[in-house]
Protein backbone atom coordinates (compact mmCIF):
# COMPACT_ATOMS: atom_id res chain seq x y z
CA UNK A 1 0.00 0.00 0.00
CA UNK A 2 2.53 2.21 1.07
CA UNK A 3 4.65 1.75 -1.93
CA UNK A 4 2.23 2.03 -4.25
CA UNK A 5 1.24 5.73 -2.77
CA UNK A 6 4.79 6.14 -3.04
CA UNK A 7 4.28 5.31 -6.70
CA UNK A 8 1.63 7.81 -7.37
CA UNK A 9 3.50 10.31 -5.80
CA UNK A 10 6.37 10.13 -7.43
CA UNK A 11 4.63 9.98 -10.71
CA UNK A 12 2.37 13.02 -9.89
CA UNK A 13 5.14 15.03 -9.30
CA UNK A 14 7.42 13.90 -12.18
CA UNK A 15 4.12 14.87 -14.27
CA UNK A 16 3.84 18.53 -12.48
CA UNK A 17 7.97 19.28 -13.06
CA UNK A 18 7.96 18.13 -16.47
CA UNK A 19 4.83 19.61 -17.74
CA UNK A 20 6.07 23.14 -16.15
CA UNK A 21 9.38 22.67 -17.94
CA UNK A 22 7.89 21.89 -20.96
CA UNK A 23 8.66 24.11 -23.28
CA UNK A 24 5.87 26.31 -25.01
CA UNK A 25 6.32 27.99 -28.40
CA UNK A 26 3.36 30.61 -30.50
CA UNK A 27 4.80 29.47 -34.22
CA UNK A 28 5.14 25.67 -32.82
CA UNK A 29 5.93 24.40 -36.50
CA UNK A 30 8.90 27.31 -37.49
CA UNK A 31 9.64 28.96 -34.70
CA UNK A 32 10.78 26.29 -31.85
CA UNK A 33 14.21 26.64 -30.89
CA UNK A 34 13.69 26.04 -26.89
CA UNK A 35 16.27 28.12 -26.27
CA UNK A 36 15.26 30.69 -28.54
CA UNK A 37 11.51 31.00 -28.67
CA UNK A 38 10.11 29.47 -25.51
CA UNK A 39 7.18 31.39 -23.97
CA UNK A 40 8.85 33.36 -21.68
CA UNK A 41 6.54 34.36 -18.06
CA UNK A 42 7.42 37.37 -16.47
CA UNK A 43 6.23 40.81 -15.89
CA UNK A 44 7.31 44.47 -17.28
CA UNK A 45 8.58 47.18 -15.24
CA UNK A 46 6.08 48.69 -13.52
CA UNK A 47 5.69 51.83 -15.24
CA UNK A 48 5.74 50.19 -18.64
CA UNK A 49 3.71 51.95 -21.03
CA UNK A 50 1.26 50.49 -22.97
CA UNK A 51 -0.56 52.24 -26.30
CA UNK A 52 -1.94 51.65 -29.30
CA UNK A 53 -0.93 54.08 -32.45
CA UNK A 54 -2.49 55.25 -35.37
CA UNK A 55 -2.42 58.56 -37.79
CA UNK A 56 -4.18 60.92 -38.69
CA UNK A 57 -4.31 60.44 -43.05
CA UNK A 58 -5.36 56.98 -42.36
CA UNK A 59 -7.54 57.33 -39.91
CA UNK A 60 -9.60 61.18 -39.93
CA UNK A 61 -11.06 61.33 -43.34
CA UNK A 62 -12.79 65.25 -43.31
CA UNK A 63 -9.96 66.21 -46.07
CA UNK A 64 -11.32 69.33 -46.59
CA UNK A 65 -13.30 70.05 -43.91
CA UNK A 66 -13.37 72.92 -41.36
CA UNK A 67 -10.69 75.03 -43.35
CA UNK A 68 -7.91 72.09 -43.97
CA UNK A 69 -5.63 72.52 -47.10
CA UNK A 70 -5.12 69.09 -48.84
CA UNK A 71 -1.80 67.55 -48.56
CA UNK A 72 0.45 65.83 -50.70
CA UNK A 73 -1.75 62.36 -50.00
CA UNK A 74 -4.92 64.48 -50.68
CA UNK A 75 -3.48 64.75 -54.18
CA UNK A 76 -1.74 61.91 -54.69
CA UNK A 77 -4.67 59.74 -53.69
CA UNK A 78 -7.30 61.69 -56.24
CA UNK A 79 -4.70 61.67 -59.08
CA UNK A 80 -6.03 57.73 -59.27
CA UNK A 81 -3.81 55.09 -60.59
CA UNK A 82 -1.22 55.21 -57.52
CA UNK A 83 -3.23 53.28 -54.64
CA UNK A 84 -5.15 49.69 -54.77
CA UNK A 85 -8.83 50.47 -56.26
CA UNK A 86 -8.29 53.99 -56.12
CA UNK A 87 -9.32 53.98 -52.56
CA UNK A 88 -8.73 57.14 -50.81
CA UNK A 89 -8.67 58.47 -47.18
CA UNK A 90 -11.43 60.99 -47.54
CA UNK A 91 -13.50 59.76 -44.96
CA UNK A 92 -11.07 56.64 -43.74
CA UNK A 93 -12.28 55.50 -40.05
CA UNK A 94 -13.97 59.15 -40.08
CA UNK A 95 -12.10 59.96 -37.11
CA UNK A 96 -12.30 63.68 -37.23
CA UNK A 97 -16.57 63.21 -36.37
CA UNK A 98 -16.00 59.67 -34.03
CA UNK A 99 -13.05 60.66 -32.15
CA UNK A 100 -14.88 60.07 -29.03
CA UNK A 101 -15.73 56.51 -29.95
CA UNK A 102 -12.10 55.62 -30.46
CA UNK A 103 -10.82 56.97 -27.29
CA UNK A 104 -13.70 54.70 -25.61
CA UNK A 105 -12.19 52.04 -27.36
CA UNK A 106 -8.76 52.66 -25.77
CA UNK A 107 -10.44 53.16 -22.71
CA UNK A 108 -12.07 49.31 -23.03
CA UNK A 109 -8.97 48.34 -24.07
CA UNK A 110 -7.06 49.59 -20.57
CA UNK A 111 -4.83 51.57 -22.41
CA UNK A 112 -3.34 54.46 -20.83
CA UNK A 113 -1.23 55.68 -23.72
CA UNK A 114 -2.72 56.67 -27.63
CA UNK A 115 -0.11 57.31 -30.24
CA UNK A 116 -1.54 59.82 -32.98
CA UNK A 117 -0.62 62.40 -35.38
CA UNK A 118 -1.39 65.95 -36.37
CA UNK A 119 -2.33 66.55 -40.06
CA UNK A 120 0.35 69.82 -40.24
CA UNK A 121 -2.54 70.59 -42.85
CA UNK A 122 -5.12 70.78 -40.57
CA UNK A 123 -3.55 73.58 -38.59
CA UNK A 124 -2.09 75.29 -41.08
CA UNK A 125 -4.08 74.51 -44.04
CA UNK A 126 -0.89 76.24 -46.76
CA UNK A 127 1.63 74.81 -43.85
CA UNK A 128 2.77 78.16 -43.23
CA UNK A 129 2.22 80.07 -39.69
CA UNK A 130 0.95 82.96 -41.23
CA UNK A 131 -2.39 81.70 -41.69
CA UNK A 132 -3.71 79.49 -38.51
CA UNK A 133 -6.78 77.21 -38.47
CA UNK A 134 -8.52 77.76 -35.55
CA UNK A 135 -11.49 74.91 -36.15
CA UNK A 136 -8.44 72.65 -37.02
CA UNK A 137 -6.50 73.79 -33.76
CA UNK A 138 -9.84 72.94 -31.75
CA UNK A 139 -10.20 69.68 -33.34
CA UNK A 140 -6.94 68.19 -31.77
CA UNK A 141 -7.37 69.95 -28.64
CA UNK A 142 -10.78 68.09 -28.32
CA UNK A 143 -9.35 64.98 -28.97
CA UNK A 144 -6.50 65.31 -26.42
CA UNK A 145 -9.13 66.76 -23.88
CA UNK A 146 -11.27 63.87 -24.05
CA UNK A 147 -8.23 61.59 -23.68
CA UNK A 148 -6.78 63.11 -21.29
CA UNK A 149 -10.91 62.99 -19.16
CA UNK A 150 -10.51 59.13 -19.64
CA UNK A 151 -6.86 58.86 -17.91
CA UNK A 152 -4.69 58.53 -21.61
CA UNK A 153 -2.04 60.22 -22.23
CA UNK A 154 -1.28 61.74 -25.73
CA UNK A 155 1.82 60.74 -27.61
CA UNK A 156 1.47 62.99 -30.96
CA UNK A 157 3.71 62.44 -33.91
CA UNK A 158 3.98 66.00 -35.53
CA UNK A 159 4.50 64.57 -38.96
CA UNK A 160 3.61 60.75 -40.67
CA UNK A 161 3.74 61.85 -43.85
CA UNK A 162 1.24 63.96 -44.83
CA UNK A 163 2.67 66.81 -46.07
CA UNK A 164 0.86 70.68 -46.71
CA UNK A 165 0.16 70.31 -50.88
CA UNK A 166 1.26 74.16 -50.65
CA UNK A 167 4.91 73.18 -49.36
CA UNK A 168 5.21 70.73 -52.41
CA UNK A 169 4.30 73.25 -55.26
CA UNK A 170 6.04 76.51 -53.61
CA UNK A 171 9.20 74.94 -52.96
CA UNK A 172 9.56 71.03 -53.34
CA UNK A 173 8.98 70.49 -49.86
CA UNK A 174 11.60 68.32 -48.59
CA UNK A 175 13.99 68.34 -51.37
CA UNK A 176 14.51 71.87 -50.41
CA UNK A 177 16.07 73.43 -47.38
CA UNK A 178 13.58 76.04 -46.96
CA UNK A 179 11.30 73.46 -45.09
CA UNK A 180 13.09 73.51 -41.81
CA UNK A 181 11.90 77.04 -41.25
CA UNK A 182 8.54 75.93 -42.15
CA UNK A 183 8.34 72.88 -39.68
CA UNK A 184 10.05 74.83 -37.04
CA UNK A 185 7.28 77.13 -36.87
CA UNK A 186 4.43 74.43 -36.97
CA UNK A 187 6.37 72.36 -34.65
CA UNK A 188 6.72 75.27 -32.27
CA UNK A 189 2.86 76.17 -32.79
CA UNK A 190 2.03 72.33 -31.71
CA UNK A 191 4.06 72.91 -28.55
CA UNK A 192 2.79 75.75 -27.39
CA UNK A 193 -1.08 75.08 -28.25
CA UNK A 194 -1.05 71.40 -26.90
CA UNK A 195 2.43 70.92 -25.11
CA UNK A 196 0.47 71.66 -21.60
CA UNK A 197 -1.03 68.15 -22.11
CA UNK A 198 1.36 66.84 -24.44
CA UNK A 199 4.31 65.52 -23.15
CA UNK A 200 5.48 62.77 -25.41
CA UNK A 201 6.35 64.51 -28.71
CA UNK A 202 7.47 62.24 -31.53
CA UNK A 203 9.05 64.50 -34.49
CA UNK A 204 8.69 62.27 -38.02
CA UNK A 205 7.29 58.75 -38.32
CA UNK A 206 9.74 56.75 -40.23
CA UNK A 207 11.59 59.41 -42.27
CA UNK A 208 13.32 56.21 -44.14
CA UNK A 209 9.88 55.40 -45.39
CA UNK A 210 9.39 59.37 -46.45
CA UNK A 211 12.87 59.71 -48.14
CA UNK A 212 13.03 56.19 -50.43
CA UNK A 213 9.23 55.49 -51.20
CA UNK A 214 8.67 59.26 -51.36
CA UNK A 215 11.91 60.37 -53.65
CA UNK A 216 13.61 56.74 -54.73
CA UNK A 217 10.76 54.36 -55.57
CA UNK A 218 8.23 57.33 -55.70
CA UNK A 219 5.66 54.34 -54.51
CA UNK A 220 4.14 57.05 -51.89
CA UNK A 221 3.63 60.85 -52.47
CA UNK A 222 4.51 63.05 -53.63
CA UNK A 223 5.81 60.12 -56.37
CA UNK A 224 9.10 61.69 -57.11
CA UNK A 225 11.38 59.31 -58.38
CA UNK A 226 15.41 60.54 -58.47
CA UNK A 227 16.63 57.51 -57.02
CA UNK A 228 20.34 57.41 -55.24
CA UNK A 229 20.38 61.45 -55.03
CA UNK A 230 17.19 63.39 -53.72
CA UNK A 231 16.42 60.81 -50.89
CA UNK A 232 19.96 62.04 -49.21
CA UNK A 233 19.09 65.34 -49.59
CA UNK A 234 15.36 64.84 -48.33
CA UNK A 235 17.51 63.26 -45.17
CA UNK A 236 19.41 65.68 -44.66
CA UNK A 237 16.66 68.24 -44.59
CA UNK A 238 14.21 66.02 -42.60
CA UNK A 239 17.05 65.58 -39.68
CA UNK A 240 18.28 69.44 -39.44
CA UNK A 241 14.29 70.12 -39.08
CA UNK A 242 14.01 67.08 -36.67
CA UNK A 243 16.83 68.94 -34.61
CA UNK A 244 15.48 72.47 -34.77
CA UNK A 245 11.89 71.58 -33.60
CA UNK A 246 14.35 69.63 -30.82
CA UNK A 247 16.27 72.78 -30.03
CA UNK A 248 12.89 74.77 -30.17
CA UNK A 249 11.37 72.49 -27.30
CA UNK A 250 14.52 72.28 -25.15
CA UNK A 251 14.92 76.60 -25.11
CA UNK A 252 11.55 77.34 -25.26
CA UNK A 253 8.74 74.98 -23.71
CA UNK A 254 11.19 72.14 -21.39
CA UNK A 255 11.11 73.93 -18.44
CA UNK A 256 7.64 75.01 -18.21
CA UNK A 257 6.05 71.49 -20.02
CA UNK A 258 8.73 68.93 -18.72
CA UNK A 259 8.08 66.71 -21.66
CA UNK A 260 10.13 64.76 -23.98
CA UNK A 261 10.91 65.26 -27.89
CA UNK A 262 12.30 62.11 -30.18
CA UNK A 263 11.74 60.73 -33.34
CA UNK A 264 10.43 57.39 -34.44
CA UNK A 265 12.52 55.03 -36.89
CA UNK A 266 11.79 52.08 -38.44
CA UNK A 267 13.90 49.08 -39.44
CA UNK A 268 13.58 45.42 -39.85
CA UNK A 269 16.41 43.26 -38.22
CA UNK A 270 19.34 41.66 -40.58
CA UNK A 271 20.02 38.58 -38.89
CA UNK A 272 23.64 37.97 -39.61
CA UNK A 273 23.10 34.18 -41.50
CA UNK A 274 25.74 32.41 -40.14
CA UNK A 275 26.78 34.04 -36.83
CA UNK A 276 29.90 33.01 -36.54
CA UNK A 277 30.77 34.17 -39.87
CA UNK A 278 32.41 37.71 -39.12
CA UNK A 279 31.25 38.95 -42.77
CA UNK A 280 27.82 38.08 -41.87
CA UNK A 281 28.00 39.69 -38.65
CA UNK A 282 29.41 42.82 -41.08
CA UNK A 283 26.89 42.38 -43.15
CA UNK A 284 24.45 42.95 -40.69
CA UNK A 285 25.83 45.92 -39.06
CA UNK A 286 26.34 47.82 -42.18
CA UNK A 287 22.47 47.09 -43.25
CA UNK A 288 21.69 48.55 -39.79
CA UNK A 289 23.47 51.57 -39.85
CA UNK A 290 22.18 52.12 -43.83
CA UNK A 291 18.60 51.69 -42.16
CA UNK A 292 18.66 52.90 -38.66
CA UNK A 293 21.65 54.51 -38.70
CA UNK A 294 21.46 56.85 -41.33
CA UNK A 295 19.48 59.33 -39.19
CA UNK A 296 19.85 57.77 -35.74
CA UNK A 297 24.19 58.48 -36.11
CA UNK A 298 23.48 62.10 -36.31
CA UNK A 299 20.82 62.42 -33.83
CA UNK A 300 21.57 60.29 -30.97
CA UNK A 301 25.38 60.07 -31.68
CA UNK A 302 27.73 62.95 -33.31
CA UNK A 303 25.91 64.66 -35.30
CA UNK A 304 26.94 63.02 -38.52
CA UNK A 305 26.08 59.43 -40.66
CA UNK A 306 27.88 56.51 -39.85
CA UNK A 307 31.73 56.14 -40.90
CA UNK A 308 30.37 53.54 -43.26
CA UNK A 309 27.96 55.10 -45.62
CA UNK A 310 29.99 58.29 -45.63
CA UNK A 311 33.21 56.22 -47.24
CA UNK A 312 30.69 53.75 -49.48
CA UNK A 313 28.59 56.42 -51.00
CA UNK A 314 31.65 58.66 -51.67
CA UNK A 315 33.55 55.96 -52.79
CA UNK A 316 30.66 54.63 -55.55
CA UNK A 317 29.38 58.25 -56.32
CA UNK A 318 33.50 58.70 -57.34
CA UNK A 319 32.98 55.35 -59.46
CA UNK A 320 30.18 56.74 -61.01
CA UNK A 321 31.66 60.00 -62.11
CA UNK A 322 29.99 62.40 -59.55
CA UNK A 323 32.23 65.49 -58.94
CA UNK A 324 31.11 64.86 -55.41
CA UNK A 325 29.52 62.16 -52.72
CA UNK A 326 25.86 62.11 -53.33
CA UNK A 327 25.77 61.84 -49.69
CA UNK A 328 25.15 65.81 -48.46
CA UNK A 329 27.70 67.33 -45.56
CA UNK A 330 26.90 68.54 -42.17
CA UNK A 331 29.28 71.46 -41.56
CA UNK A 332 30.79 71.78 -37.96
CA UNK A 333 28.43 73.88 -36.56
CA UNK A 334 25.73 71.58 -37.90
CA UNK A 335 26.83 68.56 -36.69
CA UNK A 336 26.86 70.54 -32.97
CA UNK A 337 23.78 71.52 -33.36
CA UNK A 338 21.93 68.15 -34.94
CA UNK A 339 24.20 65.78 -31.70
CA UNK A 340 21.86 64.42 -28.93
CA UNK A 341 18.84 66.06 -30.10
CA UNK A 342 16.98 62.92 -29.00
CA UNK A 343 15.13 62.42 -25.50
CA UNK A 344 14.43 58.88 -26.30
CA UNK A 345 14.44 56.25 -29.47
CA UNK A 346 11.16 55.34 -31.26
CA UNK A 347 11.15 52.13 -32.88
CA UNK A 348 8.81 50.82 -35.40
CA UNK A 349 8.91 47.15 -36.52
CA UNK A 350 7.32 44.90 -38.02
CA UNK A 351 9.82 41.97 -39.77
CA UNK A 352 13.12 40.46 -39.96
CA UNK A 353 15.57 39.12 -42.86
CA UNK A 354 18.75 37.20 -43.03
CA UNK A 355 21.79 38.84 -44.00
CA UNK A 356 25.18 38.07 -45.85
CA UNK A 357 27.88 40.02 -47.40
CA UNK A 358 27.41 40.70 -50.99
CA UNK A 359 30.27 39.42 -53.13
CA UNK A 360 31.08 42.56 -54.99
CA UNK A 361 29.70 46.34 -55.82
CA UNK A 362 27.48 47.53 -58.09
CA UNK A 363 28.69 51.31 -59.69
CA UNK A 364 26.41 51.33 -62.33
CA UNK A 365 24.46 54.41 -62.84
CA UNK A 366 21.59 55.05 -62.18
CA UNK A 367 22.61 55.53 -58.45
CA UNK A 368 20.37 53.82 -55.71
CA UNK A 369 20.42 53.93 -52.05
CA UNK A 370 20.01 49.49 -52.47
CA UNK A 371 23.35 50.35 -54.47
CA UNK A 372 25.29 52.20 -51.87
CA UNK A 373 23.77 49.19 -49.76
CA UNK A 374 24.56 46.57 -51.33
CA UNK A 375 23.32 43.94 -48.73
CA UNK A 376 22.08 40.90 -50.26
CA UNK A 377 18.81 39.96 -47.52
CA UNK A 378 15.78 37.97 -47.67
CA UNK A 379 13.06 36.00 -45.45
CA UNK A 380 12.85 32.58 -45.05
CA UNK A 381 9.65 30.72 -47.30
CA UNK A 382 8.81 28.92 -43.90
CA UNK A 383 8.31 31.72 -42.30
CA UNK A 384 4.40 32.98 -41.29
CA UNK A 385 2.97 34.99 -43.95
CA UNK A 386 0.22 37.71 -43.25
CA UNK A 387 -1.78 40.40 -45.52
CA UNK A 388 1.01 42.34 -46.53
CA UNK A 389 3.87 40.33 -48.60
CA UNK A 390 6.50 42.43 -46.98
CA UNK A 391 5.27 41.60 -43.81
CA UNK A 392 6.65 38.14 -42.23
CA UNK A 393 6.42 37.47 -39.03
CA UNK A 394 9.94 36.66 -36.92
CA UNK A 395 9.29 37.09 -33.35
CA UNK A 396 13.17 36.68 -32.36
CA UNK A 397 13.95 39.77 -34.38
CA UNK A 398 12.21 42.31 -32.26
CA UNK A 399 14.79 40.88 -29.27
CA UNK A 400 17.53 41.42 -31.26
CA UNK A 401 16.89 44.55 -32.63
CA UNK A 402 16.07 46.33 -29.22
CA UNK A 403 19.34 44.63 -28.34
CA UNK A 404 21.40 46.22 -31.21
CA UNK A 405 19.83 49.80 -30.25
CA UNK A 406 20.65 49.78 -26.90
CA UNK A 407 24.48 48.68 -27.33
CA UNK A 408 24.94 50.98 -30.07
CA UNK A 409 22.98 54.26 -28.88
CA UNK A 410 24.56 53.51 -25.09
CA UNK A 411 21.65 52.66 -23.85
CA UNK A 412 19.26 55.18 -24.40
CA UNK A 413 15.41 55.18 -23.50
CA UNK A 414 13.52 53.25 -25.92
CA UNK A 415 9.92 52.55 -27.31
CA UNK A 416 8.12 50.36 -29.25
CA UNK A 417 6.22 52.93 -30.96
CA UNK A 418 4.81 50.82 -34.07
CA UNK A 419 4.56 47.00 -34.30
CA UNK A 420 1.48 44.67 -35.55
CA UNK A 421 0.40 42.58 -38.38
CA UNK A 422 -2.28 42.63 -41.44
CA UNK A 423 -4.71 39.98 -42.20
CA UNK A 424 -6.35 40.25 -45.91
CA UNK A 425 -9.86 42.57 -46.35
CA UNK A 426 -11.90 40.06 -45.05
CA UNK A 427 -14.71 40.16 -42.20
CA UNK A 428 -12.70 38.37 -39.50
CA UNK A 429 -12.90 38.96 -35.52
CA UNK A 430 -11.83 35.93 -34.77
CA UNK A 431 -8.04 36.73 -35.63
CA UNK A 432 -5.85 34.42 -34.21
CA UNK A 433 -3.13 35.28 -36.21
CA UNK A 434 -3.10 38.82 -34.76
CA UNK A 435 -3.13 37.08 -30.97
CA UNK A 436 0.06 35.02 -31.98
CA UNK A 437 1.86 37.68 -33.54
CA UNK A 438 0.92 39.84 -30.67
CA UNK A 439 1.72 36.98 -28.10
CA UNK A 440 5.13 36.21 -29.59
CA UNK A 441 6.48 39.66 -30.32
CA UNK A 442 5.67 41.17 -27.04
CA UNK A 443 6.56 38.35 -25.32
CA UNK A 444 9.74 39.02 -27.23
CA UNK A 445 10.04 42.76 -26.39
CA UNK A 446 9.81 41.75 -22.61
CA UNK A 447 13.02 39.27 -22.90
CA UNK A 448 15.01 42.20 -24.10
CA UNK A 449 13.97 44.09 -21.34
CA UNK A 450 14.18 41.66 -18.66
CA UNK A 451 16.73 39.23 -19.91
CA UNK A 452 19.26 41.30 -22.13
CA UNK A 453 18.06 44.65 -20.02
CA UNK A 454 17.71 46.40 -23.09
CA UNK A 455 15.98 50.04 -21.60
CA UNK A 456 12.80 49.60 -23.37
CA UNK A 457 9.85 51.65 -21.46
CA UNK A 458 7.02 50.72 -23.15
CA UNK A 459 5.04 49.32 -26.46
CA UNK A 460 2.27 50.68 -28.93
CA UNK A 461 0.10 48.04 -30.81
CA UNK A 462 -0.51 49.23 -34.56
CA UNK A 463 -2.83 49.94 -34.80
CA UNK A 464 -6.23 50.35 -32.64
CA UNK A 465 -8.50 50.06 -35.99
CA UNK A 466 -8.38 48.90 -39.44
CA UNK A 467 -7.34 51.91 -41.34
CA UNK A 468 -6.16 53.32 -44.24
CA UNK A 469 -2.81 51.54 -45.24
CA UNK A 470 -1.14 53.83 -48.04
CA UNK A 471 -0.93 52.04 -51.26
CA UNK A 472 -2.72 49.09 -50.12
CA UNK A 473 -5.50 51.38 -49.61
CA UNK A 474 -8.22 48.90 -47.51
CA UNK A 475 -7.43 45.29 -48.42
CA UNK A 476 -4.88 45.33 -45.72
CA UNK A 477 -6.25 45.44 -42.03
CA UNK A 478 -3.49 45.88 -39.03
CA UNK A 479 -6.69 46.76 -36.39
CA UNK A 480 -7.54 45.12 -33.26
CA UNK A 481 -10.77 46.70 -34.21
CA UNK A 482 -12.59 46.01 -37.26
CA UNK A 483 -14.26 48.57 -39.28
CA UNK A 484 -16.76 48.90 -41.78
CA UNK A 485 -15.79 50.97 -44.77
CA UNK A 486 -18.42 49.99 -46.84
CA UNK A 487 -21.05 51.33 -44.33
CA UNK A 488 -21.39 55.27 -43.93
CA UNK A 489 -21.54 55.20 -40.17
CA UNK A 490 -18.11 52.92 -40.00
CA UNK A 491 -18.81 50.64 -37.17
CA UNK A 492 -15.96 49.77 -35.32
CA UNK A 493 -16.13 46.13 -33.99
CA UNK A 494 -13.64 44.84 -30.97
CA UNK A 495 -11.54 41.60 -32.57
CA UNK A 496 -10.55 38.92 -30.41
CA UNK A 497 -7.05 40.31 -30.47
CA UNK A 498 -8.47 43.67 -28.61
CA UNK A 499 -9.48 41.49 -26.08
CA UNK A 500 -5.91 39.41 -26.15
CA UNK A 501 -3.88 43.02 -25.92
CA UNK A 502 -6.23 44.15 -22.59
CA UNK A 503 -5.11 40.98 -20.77
CA UNK A 504 -1.82 41.01 -21.85
CA UNK A 505 -1.61 44.47 -20.72
CA UNK A 506 -3.48 44.25 -17.70
CA UNK A 507 -1.20 41.67 -16.27
CA UNK A 508 1.70 43.60 -17.29
CA UNK A 509 2.80 40.76 -19.10
CA UNK A 510 2.58 37.35 -19.00
CA UNK A 511 1.66 35.31 -15.85
CA UNK A 512 2.24 31.52 -15.77
CA UNK A 513 -1.06 30.60 -17.48
CA UNK A 514 -3.94 28.51 -16.10
CA UNK A 515 -2.96 25.33 -17.63
CA UNK A 516 0.58 25.45 -16.16
CA UNK A 517 -0.81 26.67 -12.91
CA UNK A 518 -3.79 24.40 -12.42
CA UNK A 519 -1.15 21.17 -13.03
CA UNK A 520 1.09 22.29 -10.51
CA UNK A 521 -1.56 23.27 -8.08
CA UNK A 522 -3.68 20.15 -8.65
CA UNK A 523 -0.40 18.09 -7.89
CA UNK A 524 0.00 19.88 -4.96
CA UNK A 525 -3.57 19.42 -3.55
CA UNK A 526 -2.86 15.75 -4.30
CA UNK A 527 0.26 15.46 -2.18
CA UNK A 528 -1.31 16.63 0.50
CA UNK A 529 -4.12 14.25 0.04
CA UNK A 530 -2.38 11.37 -0.52
CA UNK A 531 -0.35 12.53 2.77
CA UNK A 532 -2.46 12.66 5.50
CA UNK A 533 -4.15 9.56 4.04
CA UNK A 534 -0.82 8.03 4.54
CA UNK A 535 -0.41 9.34 7.89
CA UNK A 536 -3.83 7.83 8.62
CA UNK A 537 -3.24 4.63 7.23
CA UNK A 538 -0.15 4.01 9.37
C1 LIG B 1 4.32 51.72 -40.82
O1 LIG B 1 5.15 51.56 -41.89
C2 LIG B 1 3.63 53.05 -40.89
O2 LIG B 1 4.15 53.96 -39.96
C3 LIG B 1 2.15 52.96 -40.74
O3 LIG B 1 1.57 54.16 -41.15
C4 LIG B 1 1.66 51.78 -41.53
O4 LIG B 1 0.26 51.73 -41.58
C5 LIG B 1 2.19 50.54 -40.88
O5 LIG B 1 3.57 50.59 -40.76
C6 LIG B 1 1.86 49.26 -41.60
O6 LIG B 1 2.44 49.27 -42.86
O7 LIG B 1 5.61 48.93 -53.07
O8 LIG B 1 6.60 47.27 -51.59
O9 LIG B 1 7.54 49.49 -51.75
C7 LIG B 1 5.90 49.00 -49.29
C8 LIG B 1 5.91 50.38 -41.90
C9 LIG B 1 4.94 49.22 -48.20
C10 LIG B 1 6.72 50.34 -43.11
C11 LIG B 1 5.62 48.49 -46.05
C12 LIG B 1 5.19 50.78 -46.44
C13 LIG B 1 6.36 48.83 -44.80
C14 LIG B 1 5.89 51.13 -45.17
C15 LIG B 1 5.22 49.20 -50.58
N1 LIG B 1 5.70 49.55 -46.99
N2 LIG B 1 5.88 50.04 -44.23
S1 LIG B 1 6.31 48.72 -51.83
Amino acid sequence: MASLLAKTLCFILLLAVSSASDPEFVYDDVFNDPERDALYYDTFPEGFIWSSATSAYQIEGAWNEDGKGPSIWDTWTHEGGNVHNDETGDVACDSYHKYKEDVAMMKNLGLKYYRFSIAWSRVLPNGTIDNINELGIQYYNNLIDELIANGIQPMVTLYHWDLPQALHDSYGGWMSEDIVEDFANYASLCFERFGDRVKFWLTFNEPWIISLLGYESGVFAPGVQESGTTPYIVTHNLIKSHARAWHIYDEEYRSTQEGEVGITLNSDWNEPHNRSNPDHVAASDQAMQFNLGWFAHPIYKNGDYPEIMKTRIANISAQQGYPKSRLPEFTEEEKAYIAKTGDFFGLNHYSSNYVVNADSVDYSTPPSWGKDANIPTWKEEEWPSSGSDWLKPVPWGIRQILIWIDKEYDGIESYVTENGVSTKDVFELNDESRIKFYKSYINEVLKAVKIDGANCRGYAAWSLMDNFEWGAGYSERFGMHYVDFTDDDRPRQPKNSALFYSSLVKDNGYVVGSSCVAVISTSLLLLTLFSSLFRSLC
